[in-house]
């Protein structure tokens, strides 16, 4: 059975109601990426009173699964999917996680992030950045951080990413109220963001303006044609190969297939 109660001695709780698996029909969907070993699964249990496997190891997450939350009226489908290093990874391992931060269209992408090793993990938050404006950091095992007498300020952290930054503790709750309400800001567009990009000169900005009509003819419907531009101006050819090959277009239509995912929440078990 999904936990549909509130819990009143649980910090995370404030306007919060766990559905569990029944997602039914959300308005809108979140996903969780990240690094390996950052607590996505934790935030993701914390959130829908699902069971996902957690444990102090990398890669224990293997495929995405999906549970469900409504907060303040809303009824949000939470996606929680395995650790990935970098979106230009060709590792297998972090396919799904990779495929669908590029073309899954979630209507917030929430990176997770170790506050107790912040700069390696930055790599993919900037990597997120340069594909959504919907996008809030959590700086997750803040209370790890806090122990070993690291101090994150998300103020200056959130003031140079240009999006909401949030310090967690899936394991105590802290946090998770702020997360909640940022989630739901964005969503709604009451939070204007404005991502960090790595600069890129004028020829290559042009050039990327000139491919992306090209690449959205090749493949309707692909979204993120920008970043498939940049990666072919970067000469990756991975992204080449799959743009010739037509793999590129079997994901995005693989993205787009409604209920894709059924599948894959057996392994998330309801709590009680
Ligand atoms: N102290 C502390 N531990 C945490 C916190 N969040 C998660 N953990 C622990 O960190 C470890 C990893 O958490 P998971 O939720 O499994 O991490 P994940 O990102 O889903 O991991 P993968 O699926 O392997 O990528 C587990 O031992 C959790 O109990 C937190 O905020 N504080
Ligand atoms: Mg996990």
């Amino acid at each position: 059975m999904a936990d549909r109660t509130r819990c009143s001695t649980c910090p995370a709780s404030a306007g919060l109601a766990r559905m569990g698996l029944d997602v039914g029909k959300a308005d809108y969907i979140i996903v969780l990426a990240g690094n390996p070993n950052t607590g996505k699964s934790s935030v993701f249990n914390a959130l829908t009173g699902l069971r996902q496997h957690t444990g102090n190891w990398p890669g224990k997450t293997v495929s995405r699964a999906e549970g469900g939350y409504s907060f303040a009226g809303k009824r949000y489908k939470l996606v929680d999917l395995p650790g990935t290093y970098s979106l230009l990874s060709a590792a297998q391992d972090e396919e799904i996680a990779r495929d669908s931060i590029l073309f899954g269209q979630p209507d917030c992408t929430v990176v997770i992030t170790d506050a107790t090793c912040l700069e390696r993990n930055l790599n993919l938050v900037l990597q997120v950045l340069e594909i959504s404006d919907r996008v809030v950091v959590c700086v997750n095992l803040i209370d790890e951080a806090r122990r070993k007498g690291l101090r994150v300020d998300t103020d200056i952290l959130a003031a140079d990413l240009g999006v909401p930054v949030v310090a967690t503790s899936a394991r105590t709750g802290e946090g998770l109220p702020l997360l909640l309400e940022t989630i739901d800001r964005i969503v709604q567009g009451e939070v204007r963001t404005s991502p960090h990009h790595v600069m890129r000169d004028g020829a290559f900005q042009r050039a990327v303006s000139e491919l992306v009509p090209l690449i959205e003819q090749a493949v309707p419907g692909l979204p993120n044609a920008r970043w498939v531009a940049v990666r072919l101006l970067d000469g990756d050819h991975h992204v080449q190969q799959a743009l010739l090959s037509g793999e590129l277009a079997d994901i995005a239509a693989r993205q787009a297939e409604p209920g894709r995912h059924t599948s894959l929440t057996i392994s998330a078990e309801p709590s009680q």
